[in-house]
């Protein structure tokens, strides 16, 4: 069976957009998998990982890390006509999605919620956090979010809002059947409720709302 190594805070709490991605994957393909909850530091201590970042997958032996990367060998290697999410003609508008969610909509959240996310951490796992996002942001994660948060007009809501264009006309991101890419989003927005009140999207993106609304009924039918 497929371990999945998934990112986990305190009580077990899964809130990793790329994690994520992969879940939905596997659920929706009905793939049985094994979850290996896995905390920061816990990668870090475990040479397994290498230079590898979570989600990392094990199946028979065969080491596979970074969400695109999986989500790519598991719809070659398990392949089922009825639960098709990547295929040769949706595989460079996926990958410009991928690129575009990890770029900026990612950014726009992380924005919002990342002092927010210590909060859900242990201990030995939330010193790591701050000391490493304050290296990779420039400031402590409380500065960061703070001064985010003050801003009107900002970078999540301008994706919100682009995203509410994008779905008025169509029922998913790519048309109207689910590929991978309303996954890659879905991982998104969900890593921020996960954690934080301050990603939630707003009444006035009805279209959005409706997709998101789309995607949960997908998911817990
Ligand atoms: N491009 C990678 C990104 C994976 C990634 O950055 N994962 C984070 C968790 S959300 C991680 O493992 N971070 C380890 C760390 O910060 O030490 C993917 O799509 O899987």
């Amino acid at each position: 069976m497929i371990k999945l190594y998934d990112l986990v805070g305190k009580d077990n709490l899964s809130f990793s957009p790329y994690c994520w991605r992969i879940k939905y994957l596997l659920n929706y393909k009905n793939i049985p998998y094994q979850i290996i909850p896995t905390t920061f530091t816990a990668r870090i201590k475990n040479n397994f990982f290498g230079e590898s970042r979570l989600p990392t997958i094990l199946d028979n032996n065969e080491k596979i890390s970074d969400s695109f990367v999986i989500a790519k060998y598991i719809e070659k290697k398990y392949f089922d006509h009825s639960s098709i999410l990547i295929s040769s003609s949706n595989i460079d508008s996926i990958t410009f999605i991928n690129n575009w969610a990890d770029t900026f909509l990612n950014k726009s959240i992380v924005q919002r919620i990342l002092n927010d996310i210590s909060f859900h951490l242990d201990e030995d796992d939330r010193d790591y956090f701050i000391t490493s996002r304050t290296n990779r942001f420039g400031e402590h994660p409380r500065d960061y979010q703070a001064k985010n948060l003050l801003i009107i007009n900002n970078e999540f809501l301008q994706n919100c809002k682009f995203l509410n264009i994008h779905l008025s006309d169509r029922t998913f991101i790519l048309g109207d059947k689910i590929s991978y890419a309303d996954l890659i989003l879905a991982g998104s927005f969900l890593w921020g409720e996960k954690v934080s009140t301050n990603t939630r999207i707003d009444d006035m993106f009805e279209h959005l709302l409706k997709w998101k609304e789309e995607i949960k009924n997908i998911f817990e039918n």
